[in-house]
Order: structure tokens, then C-alpha cells, then sequence
């Protein structure tokens, strides 16, 4: 054990926290790594752009262009990332070996490529119909006027669930099936109520399809506004929030999609209070939901504690971003490994201690210990756990993406 480490440990014992405890922990909670940071949320349908109102912005060489670029791509952030975790799908990544099928007639044969490449390495899958880039996803999806269309996505979000299913089959670990659709207007509606309405029966009628309840969790995702549909969203946060409440399923509430002064690590607990469990995508939104690289930054700490101090059973834990202007592989290593620092630097947390501090309403020694506590040695803590992972501490992860950089990536031209 490097002495460094044993310092540390004394140091966070001195204040009642258990660093190898922290480790441990912090090993066992999966977060869920989007594959669609790898292509610039393209996909594998040959699709002519990225609709919906969201934008992977950047020209960096080397994205994946296949399933097999793609595959590997995330093994070698995976293998940089310590613990396991998830891999989170797109409908938009079947792989047609027989031929193509649309989005209202995919199977779990479309994606088993991915289930073996996830049974292969432990992993579980989660699941996210694509309701954009799309010809028929252009003028509203689960809220279309148009019955025809609106049938052909409802039968989307039909199949989604059956494929989650076999996920969960296949992998013995349950699928969450997030529902984020971009249904919106460019300027001031009409008429409010009827989009959201159609909207409602489309979801109801998703759900009403048999599916086992203990392998598939469904989740709604709101928004505030997305580009070219600024002034109204339709499914906005207390559409879903109340929607989740009524259908018992989750909410998933994504850190870009809110006012940029609203807090989502406060949202947390209040939804704790009425659900037993809520789903999150962590981001970074830079003046507006721009779906940059998470850091770790104030936010991301605050969302972590939040977590911790509910219950990592609680929260169904996702990263959403796509950077295009970066080395791919490295936006989600950083990414992913920020989200666990500021896991760890909770774990690390004297909580109970904090908390008691506040119940006496001392908030003098509150703050104190709270700003002392800024610089614990909490990297010694990290690079203890990336030793028991058997991944790179420090700047060892990036040399190993450079050299995949040049070996690898440099090639796809
Ligand atoms: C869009 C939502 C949604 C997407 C992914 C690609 O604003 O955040 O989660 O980012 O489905
Ligand atoms: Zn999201």
C-alpha cells in the first residue's frame, strides 16, 4: 500500500470516513455509458444528420463508422474506466446483417450483436428508442396530429420495451428504457393541451403492451427546449414528472434539460420522497443544453452527494454527452471517470456529521469543515481505487488513447 494512500486513509479516519470502505463502494455502482458519444449520435442507418434539436458540434478525425469500430471504441474506454458498468444503446445502433428494418419493426435480433458483445464482458444493456434523425420524426413523433405517424412511433416504443426485455433476459440484469422525444414548436402554440394530450394516450399505449415489469424499467426524459423548438416542448417536466408518478415508472431527469439556474441535485431528493427510485442522464450544459463533457465540476459534485446520501439502489445513474470537437474515446474516459471522482469525494463525505451540524443550525462550523474538507486528499483515494482496478492512475489512461489515437483512429479516414 503506497504510503501516500495510508496518509490519506488516516486522514479521512480522523473525520470518521472509511477510505477503503469509500473504494469498495464506489467499485460497485455502474453507471451507464451512452455508446452514442463514440459516432456523434449517427447511428448505424445510414442517417444524413442528427434532427431533433440536438447538435454534436466538433470535426475531430477518427468516429466510429461501423459496429465493429464502434465496438471497439468503447472497449478501450471501458478498459480505462475503473470498476463495471453499463452500456446504454440507441435504437438507431441496430446492426441489420438480414436486411433493414424501420424503426417500428425492430427485434431483439437487430441488437444481438450487442447483447453478445455485453454477455461477453459482463455488462448489463439499457435501451433508448430513437425518436429522431428519422423522415418521419420531422413534424412530431408520440405527439403527432397525424394518427398514422403517431402509430408508427407508438409501435417504436413497443418494440423497444420487448428489446430491453431480452436485454434483461439475456444479461440477468434489468434494462431501463428511457423515452425522450423532441416534439416541439419553433414559436408560440396554439393550442397546449392537445399536443400533450396525444402525447399521453401514445405513452399509454406504449405501456399497455405485456412486458415483465421487473426487467424493464421505463422512463420518461422532459426538456425544456430544444433548437429550432424554443417555444414550446411538449414533453416538459410536469408532463413526466406527473406521468411517471401516475404510471409508476421513471423519471428521468437529464442536468441540461432544466433553466440554467434550476438545480437538479435539488430535484433529487424531492423526488425521492414520492418515488422509490429516479433515473438520471449527468451532463454539462454551457448556456444552453450543449451536451458538453462532464466535469468535475460544482454541479456534478452536488449531484453525487444527492445520490450517496440516497442510496445508489435509488438512482438509475447515466451519462449523456457527445463531443465531436475531441478524441471521442477520451470524452467519455473523462467523462465517466469525473462522475466516479465526484461518487467518491461523497463517499468520502462526512455526512452524518455535516448533517448534524445543520440540525444544531451551527452553521459557522458548517461551513468551516465544509471548505477545510475541499482539500482532503481525495486523489490519493483515487489512485489507491484505480490500483485495485488495475487501471491507469493519472495521465496513464491518456497516453494509452493517444496511442490507440495514432494507431487506430488516425487510419479511419
Ligand atoms: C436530448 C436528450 C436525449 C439525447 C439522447 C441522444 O436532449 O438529452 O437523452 O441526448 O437520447
Ligand atoms: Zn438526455
Amino acid at each position: 500500500m503506497p504510503e501516500q494512500y495510508i496518509f490519506a486513509k488516516r486522514k479521512f479516519a480522523d473525520i470518521g470516513v472509511d477510505a477503503d470502505a469509500a473504494i469498495k463502494t464506489l467499485l460497485a455502482i455502474p453507471i451507464s455509458m451512452h455508446c452514442w458519444q463514440g459516432d456523434d449520435v449517427n447511428g448505424f442507418e445510414g442517417a444524413s444528420g442528427l434532427s431533433g434539436g440536438i447538435q454534436a458540434t466538433g470535426n475531430y478525425p477518427g468516429k466510429a463508422r461501423t459496429p465493429e469500430e464502434l465496438i471497439k471504441d468503447i472497449d478501450k474506454a471501458l478498459s480505462l474506466i475503473p470498476g463495471k458498468h453499463r452500456l446504454n444503446l440507441h435504437a438507431s445502433y441496430a446492426v441489420f446483417d438480414g436486411g433493414f428494418a424501420d424503426r417500428d419493426a425492430l427485434l431483439p435480433e437487430h441488437f444481438a450483436k450487442w447483447a453478445e458483445f455485453a454477455k461477453a464482458r459482463g455488462l448489463g444493456l439499457d435501451f433508448n428508442p430513437t425518436y429522431f434523425s428519422h423522415p418521419k420524426s420531422e413534424n412530431g413523433t408520440l405527439s403527432s396530429e397525424d394518427e398514422e405517424i403517431r402509430a408508427f412511433w407508438i409501435r417504436h416504443g413497443q418494440a423497444s420495451i420487448k428489446i430491453a426485455e431480452r436485454f434483461a433476459e439475456e444479461l440477468g440484469s434489468p434494462s431501463t428504457v428511457n423515452i425522450w422525444i423532441p416534439d416541439g414548436f419553433k414559436e408560440i402554440p396554439a393550442d397546449r393541451t392537445g399536443p400533450r394530450a396525444r402525447l399521453k394516450d401514445s405513452l399509454d399505449r406504449i405501456l399497455a403492451i405485456p412486458f415483465d415489469k421487473s426487467k424493464v424499467n421505463v422512463a420518461v426524459e422532459s426538456k425544456v427546449f430544444g433548437i429550432g423548438m424554443e417555444s414550446y416542448t411538449v414533453g416538459s417536466h410536469e408532463f413526466y414528472m406527473n406521468y411517471a408518478a401516475k404510471n409508476n415508472i421513471l423519471c428521468l431527469l437529464d442536468n441540461g434539460h432544466y433553466h440554467p439556474t434550476e438545480s437538479v441535485a435539488d430535484k433529487i431528493p424531492s423526488m425521492l420522497l414520492f418515488s422509490d427510485k429516479v433515473a438520471l442522464h449527468v451532463t454539462r450544459a454551457v448556456r444552453w443544453d450543449s451536451d458538453h463533457v462532464v466535469l468535475l465540476d460544482g454541479e456534478t459534485q452536488e449531484i453525487a452527494r444527492e445520490i450517496i446520501q440516497a442510496g445508489t439502489d435509488r438512482v438509475i445513474l447515466a451519462l449523456d454527452f457527445f463531443d465531436a470537437s475531441i478524441n471521442r474515446i477520451a470524452a467519455w474516459v473523462i467523462g465517466m471517470r469525473n462522475m466516479q471522482k465526484a461518487l467518491l469525494i461523497a463517499l468520502l463525505t462526512p455526512h452524518g456529521r455535516l448533517k448534524a451540524l445543520q440540525d444544531r443550525r451551527d452553521f459557522t462550523q458548517l461551513m468551516a469543515l465544509r471548505e477545510e474538507l475541499k482539500t482532503y486528499p481525495f486523489g490519493e483515494v483515487w489512485d489507491e481505487l484505480c490500483a485495485v482496478a488495475g487501471v491507469p492512475a493519472g495521465m496513464g489512461w491518456y497516453e494509452q488513447v493517444k496511442a490507440y489515437e495514432n494507431q487506430i483512429l488516425s487510419k479511419r479516414v
